[in-house]
């Protein structure tokens, strides 16, 4: 390890390129890197302490939720009570945002999360993350969301945290994509890499290919020609380990794509498949644009998609600039 250890605080304190106050972001991050670091704690301890398996209570989108999943939705209430500047938190476990009336004096801030993303994974010691997306709030919002249904390209910082063999926290505030390790003898999480680019190209796809059948003809047509190549040095692997930071990251450091489309269900209803928008897409987008990757509902950049409700899905094409711009001429979503 390096013998001037940065630390997340210190990164963002002494960085000059946002336009959202050093401090600010510094005091936003300070509480999610101790939400991050209790998950990780906690995820190494589930499966003795017996905190693994189904709530028995559903959320918002009528999904069952794991005990995890409430545990990790809490601990964003619980640290954000005392979370100044951030008044607000929006989350894919609760119907309505909660709000902090304490937090909220002069310039103020939203973060809209999935607590615990690919929580399928959560009872097989598999991949997990946590998607953050930082909004600033609008001059005399009211207890709604509603100044924040606004383009991604508002957000004024996103990231993830991966909970694999190292915790890590991946983050940009426009000015390029950082990643930190958790030290956990330091407790701190310390730069790892700077400025990461993702290359323009990959030799990997990640898509739920059980769901084939109900995918639109050119999404259909898009895996075919990306499956069919016969020399192995232009082929394409499939990758998919059902955490979409898991997936993200492999594809943010070596290429490729990930992609969960729309579906047309039996009785010829057309879905926008099942991310949502604006705590799931419109984060992991600001993290592909700023480290020169694309990021697509197939027809729109996601980070032009102006939301109508805190809970949309939409379908998602990210990655790599080859990949996704390929992607997008066939067509996937029509
Ligand atoms: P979750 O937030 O409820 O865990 O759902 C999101 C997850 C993604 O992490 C993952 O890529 C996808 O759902 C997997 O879905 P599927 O099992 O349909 O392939
Ligand atoms: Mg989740």
């Amino acid at each position: 390890m390096s013998d001037q250890p940065l630390t997340l605080t210190r990164h963002l304190l002494t960085r000059e390129e946002t336009t959202t106050p050093p401090e600010d972001l510094a005091l936003v991050m300070e509480r999610i890197a101790v939400i991050a670091k209790r998950i990780s704690r906690k995820l190494i301890h589930a499966t003795l302490g017996g905190h693994l398996g189904y709530s028995g209570d559903t959320n918002v989108q009528g999904e069952q939720q794991k005990k995890l999943d409430d545990w990790t939705n809490q601990t964003f209430l619980e640290v954000f009570r005392h979370g100044y500047p951030v008044c607000s938190i929006v989350s894919e476990e609760m119907e309505k945002p909660t709000h902090y009336e304490r937090n909220c004096r002069g310039r103020s801030y939203a973060v809209l999360c999935d607590p615990l993303d690919g929580s399928s994974n959560s009872d097989n010691n598999g991949l997990l993350g946590t998607i953050f997306s930082i909004r600033e709030r609008a001059r005399g919002h009211g207890f709604d969301a509603s100044d924040l249904l606004a383009p991604g390209s508002r957000q004024v910082a996103a990231g993830y945290v991966l909970y694999g063999p190292a915790t890590q926290l991946v983050f940009t505030a426009g000015a390029g994509v950082d990643i930190f390790t958790l030290d956990r003898e330091l407790g701190e999480f310390i730069l790892w890499r700077e400025k990461v680019k993702m290359p323009r190209r990959g030799t990997t796809y990640a898509v739920n290919q059980g769901n084939a059948s109900r995918w639109h003809p050119g999404m259909r047509k898009l895996v075919e020609h990306m499956t069919s190549r016969k020399d192995k040095a232009s082929s394409y692997a499939l990758r998919y380990c059902g955490c979409f930071a898991g997936d993200f990251h492999r594809i943010l450091l070596e290429g490729g794509i990930y992609i969960y489309p729309g579906e047309v269900l039996p009785d010829g209803k057309v879905t926008n498949g099942k991310l949502r928008l604006m705590y799931e897409l419109a984060p992991m987008a600001m993290v592909a644009e700023q480290a020169g990757g694309r990021a697509s509902n197939g027809n729109v950049d996601i980070l032009d998609l102006t939301p109508t409700d805190i809970h949309e899905r939409q379908p998602i094409y990210i990655g790599s600039t080859e990949e996704v711009t390929l992607a997008e001429r066939f067509k996937p979503e029509s």
